[in-house]
C-alpha cells in the first residue's frame, strides 16, 4: 500500500489526448494544470498531435513554460480507430445521448484498447509509485486497469468532461463493462454533476456490484475508489478582465457598428451537434414569428468553429446550419436587417470575451454538455453595471450550479423563444441581481477551486485499496 501524502506535496503527472504543447495559453484547463505541475515538477502526457503513415509510437521528451512532456506519436490507423473511432464514433456519442450515431466497429475497440495500453506503458516507465496520476476525460477509461494488470501501482484519478449518461444508454455499447470496469479501477473518479453522479452509481450498482462504503466511498471487490462531484470551472477573474482588454473593446466595436442600436443576442459554440444548433436557430425562427414586433431591433450572432470536420456528421450539420439561416434571413430579414448572422469561424478569446460583454442574451442551448464553460465565460464578461442575460439549457451540467440563469428545455421552440423575450424585457434590477449570484457562484468555484477539489479526494482516500 502506497502511504498517502498531502497533494500539494506530490508530483502530479497529468494525461489526456491533447496538452497545451505549443500553445501554452490554451484555455482554463491548461492554466489550471500547468501551474500545477510547474509548482510539483510535474509532467504532462499526451499525444503529440502528428500522425504518421507506419506504425510508429515513439515518446517525445521535452518542456515548455517550466513544464514537462511526455508526447506520443500516433499512426493514421491509431488516429483513425481511437481518435476518429472508438472515442468520437462510439463514446462521443453514446455519452451524448445520440446512439443513432454511434458506430459499433470491433476494430475502434481494439485500437482504442492498444492506444490506452501505449499510454499506460508511457506512465509507469516515466513515473514513480509516489506520484499522482491525474487522466483527463473519455479517451482514457482503461489506463488504471491496466497500470494493475502489468503490476504497475500507481495512484490514480480520472475526471470525465463528459456526461454519463442512463444506465440503459450506457449499456448499449457492446464493451460496456470493459469500460465500466475501467473507471472503476482508477482510485477517484470526478463527474460534472449530480445527475451524472446519480447515473454512474446506479449503473454501477445495477451492473457491477458496486457497494457504497462511505458518503463517497463505492467498493467492488476488493477495490474500492471515491466517486467526487466535481463541477469544472473557468477562471473568472482573468475572464472578467479579458473582457475589457484593448483586443474585447475593438471586436465589440466592430461588431457594435453593424449592430447600430439593436439589441445583440449571441452564440458560441464548437460545431458539434449535442450543443443543439438547428433547435437553436429555430428557436430564434419561432421567435421572429411569434413576435414580429422585434423585427429589426435585435440580432442574432451565432459563432461556430468548426471542429473535428473530417466527420461525417460534423459536415451535415454544417449544411444544415447553411440552409436553415439562409432560410430564416430569407423569411424573417429586410433590407435593413439580417436576423441571423452565422460565423462558422473561431476568434481569440478576449475578442470573444468583448463580444459577450455587448450581448443583451447569452444563448447556451446544448442538447447534452457535461458542463458548458461558455455559459460561465458569458456571466464572467458581464459590465456589473448593466449585465446582460443568460439563457441556459436544463441538459447541460452548469444549470446545475447556475440557477439564476432562465433554465430553457431546447427541444421547445416556444420555450426558447420566449425566455430570450423575457430576457429582453427583464428590468435592470433583475438582471443585476441575477447576474450577481451567477458571478459570485463561478468566482467561487473557479478552475482553481476545481482542481483543488478533484485532488484533495487523494487526501482522504487510502491509496491502493
Ligand atoms: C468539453 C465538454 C465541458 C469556442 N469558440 C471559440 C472558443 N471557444 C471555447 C469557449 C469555451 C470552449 O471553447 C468550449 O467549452 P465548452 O465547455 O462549451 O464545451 P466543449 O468544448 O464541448 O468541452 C463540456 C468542457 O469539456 C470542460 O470540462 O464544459 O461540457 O463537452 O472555453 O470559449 N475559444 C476561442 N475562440 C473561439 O472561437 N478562443
Amino acid at each position: 500500500m502506497i502511504k498517502t501524502r498531502p497533494h500539494s506535496s506530490r508530483r502530479l503527472v497529468a494525461v489526456s489526448n491533447r496538452t497545451s504543447f505549443g500553445s501554452p495559453s490554451a484555455g482554463g484547463l491548461a492554466v489550471a494544470l500547468s501551474d500545477t505541475l510547474a509548482e510539483t515538477g510535474g509532467l504532462w502526457i499526451g499525444w503529440s498531435g502528428k500522425i504518421f503513415d507506419m506504425p510508429r509510437r515513439r515518446v517525445h521528451l521535452t518542456e515548455e513554460g517550466g513544464v514537462s512532456f511526455a508526447l506520443i506519436d500516433m499512426s493514421k490507423s491509431d488516429y483513425e480507430g481511437f481518435y476518429l473511432g472508438y472515442a468520437n464514433s462510439v463514446l462521443w456519442p453514446v455519452m451524448h445521448n445520440r446512439l443513432d450515431l454511434a458506430v459499433f466497429d470491433s476494430d475502434y475497440l481494439a485500437a482504442y484498447t492498444a492506444i490506452n495500453q501505449q499510454f499506460a506503458r508511457a506512465i509507469s516507465d516515466q513515473t514513480a509509485p509516489s506520484d499522482l496520476i491525474w487522466v483527463q476525460d473519455y479517451h482514457f477509461f482503461l489506463i488504471a486497469k491496466q497500470l494493475k494488470d502489468a503490476g504497475c501501482h500507481r495512484q490514480t484519478g480520472f475526471f470525465l468532461h463528459i456526461p454519463f449518461p442512463a444506465p440503459e444508454v450506457f449499456r448499449s455499447i457492446p464493451d460496456h463493462r470493459l469500460l465500466g470496469e475501467g473507471l472503476c479501477a482508477y482510485d477517484v473518479v470526478g463527474l460534472q454533476s449530480p445527475h451524472d453522479c446519480k447515473n454512474f452509481t446506479r449503473y454501477i450498482q445495477e451492473e457491477l456490484g458496486a457497494e457504497q462504503v462511505g458518503e463517497e466511498r463505492y467498493r467492488i471487490g476488493d477495490h474500492t475508489f471515491t466517486l467526487r462531484l466535481c463541477p469544472i470551472g473557468i477562471d473568472a477573474e482573468s475572464f472578467s478582465q479579458s473582457a475589457t482588454s484593448d483586443a474585447a473593446e475593438n471586436a465589440a466595436r466592430k461588431l457594435a457598428k453593424f449592430l447600430g442600436d439593436r439589441h445583440l443576442i449571441i452564440g458560441v459554440d464548437r460545431m458539434d451537434y449535442s450543443k443543439g444548433l438547428p433547435q437553436r436557430f429555430e428557436g430564434m425562427a419561432t421567435l421572429f414569428d411569434k413576435y414580429p414586433v422585434l423585427h429589426g431591433s435585435i440580432s442574432f450572432t451565432q459563432i461556430a468553429p468548426p471542429s473535428r470536420s473530417v466527420v461525417e456528421e460534423y459536415a451535415q450539420l454544417r449544411q444544415q446550419l447553411d440552409e436553415l439561416s439562409g432560410r430564416i434571413n430569407g423569411d424573417y430579414g429586410d433590407l435593413d436587417w439580417i436576423p441571423i448572422r452565422y460565423l462558422a469561424r473561431g476568434y481569440e478569446r478576449d475578442e470573444l470575451a468583448g463580444l459577450y460583454r455587448l450581448a443583451r442574451v447569452g444563448l447556451v442551448t446544448p442538447l447534452q454538455d457535461g458542463m458548458n464553460l461558455v455559459a460561465k465565460e458569458y456571466i464572467a464578461a458581464q459590465d456589473p453595471d448593466d449585465p446582460g442575460v443568460l439563457v441556459l439549457s436544463q441538459f447541460a451540467g452548469a444549470a446545475e450550479q447556475m440557477k439564476e440563469a432562465l433554465i430553457i428545455n431546447p427541444h421547445d421552440r416556444d420555450a426558447v423563444a420566449d425566455s430570450v423575450l423575457t430576457a429582453l424585457n427583464m428590468p435592470l434590477e433583475e438582471r443585476k441581481r441575477r447576474w450577481r449570484v451567477l458571478y459570485d457562484g463561478i468566482c467561487r468555484q473557479d478552475i482553481t477551486w476545481w482542481r483543488e477539489h478533484f485532488l484533495s479526494a487523494f487526501d482522504s482516500a487510502p491509496a491502493g485499496t
